[in-house]
């Protein structure tokens, strides 16, 4: 069966891009991690509802851009830093783990991110991760963003399968969202333990970690 998974937020941590740099980013270094995020998925949306695509990386960096003109006390000099540390996050400790492990009791593997081809190929080798997983899917095939159905059918025409068949983890509650009113059976990481939303579009499973879906049957 094969298990997809999201990439930014889910194996990779996007908030490792400032808190490499927290000390020269200062104090409003949490907010502005967390207005870069929320920009950054904004844009994904907002394009998609008018029916225009612009890559992912370039909505990252306008994200960016608006974060530094919000923020003046962030140093504009860190722009080339934090891109560059986008480029090469961290993984979540137990991500290749949980992927070997996967593999190793006979299900396939793979990412399906809102990330251009060449960011998150940046992004799987930086991590190690490369060995790990049998496909690495971009939005960029079809030019929408999740949660478009179109981007979740990338991975039942990839595996040649049923949504029915297909595992699908993220730690965004409105992706998990997405791939469950796709067919997918949907496990929700809540690192955060954020408060539940869509209750239309119950996940099968909650967990607080990439290691917990393991033990979900
Ligand atoms: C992704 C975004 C949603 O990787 O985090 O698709």
């Amino acid at each position: 069966m094969p298990y997809v998974f999201d990439a930014y937020g889910t194996l990779f941590d996007f908030n490792a891009a400032v808190a490499r740099h927290r000390a020269a980013a200062g104090p409003d270094a949490d907010r502005f991690a967390e207005v870069w995020r929320i920009k950054q998925i904004e844009y994904t949306w907002t394009h998609t509802l008018a029916g225009r695509y612009i890559e992912f990386w370039t909505l990252t960096q306008r994200a960016l851009d608006y974060c530094f003109e919000r923020f003046p006390s962030v140093d504009r000099a860190l722009r080339p830093a934090l891109l560059d540390a986008y480029l090469k996050l961290d993984a979540y400790p137990d991500a290749l783990k949980v992927l070997q492990e996967l593999r190793a009791r006979g299900d396939a593997t793979a990412i399906l991110t809102n990330g251009s081809p060449a960011m998150v190929t940046s992004a799987v080798e930086a991590a190690g991760l490369k060995g790990a997983l049998d496909a690495v899917l971009s939005v960029d095939a079809v030019k929408m963003f999740k949660p478009r159905p179109e981007v979740y059918a990338l991975v039942t025409a990839h595996f040649a399968c049923k949504p029915a068949d297909v595992v699908f983890v993220s730690s965004n509650r409105w992706d998990a969202m997405g791939a469950t009113a796709f067919g997918f059976r949907t496990m929700w990481v809540n690192r955060a333990k954020a408060p539940d939303e869509y209750p239309d579009f119950p996940p099968v499973a909650v967990t607080d970690s990439l290691t917990g879906i393991l033990a979900v049957k």
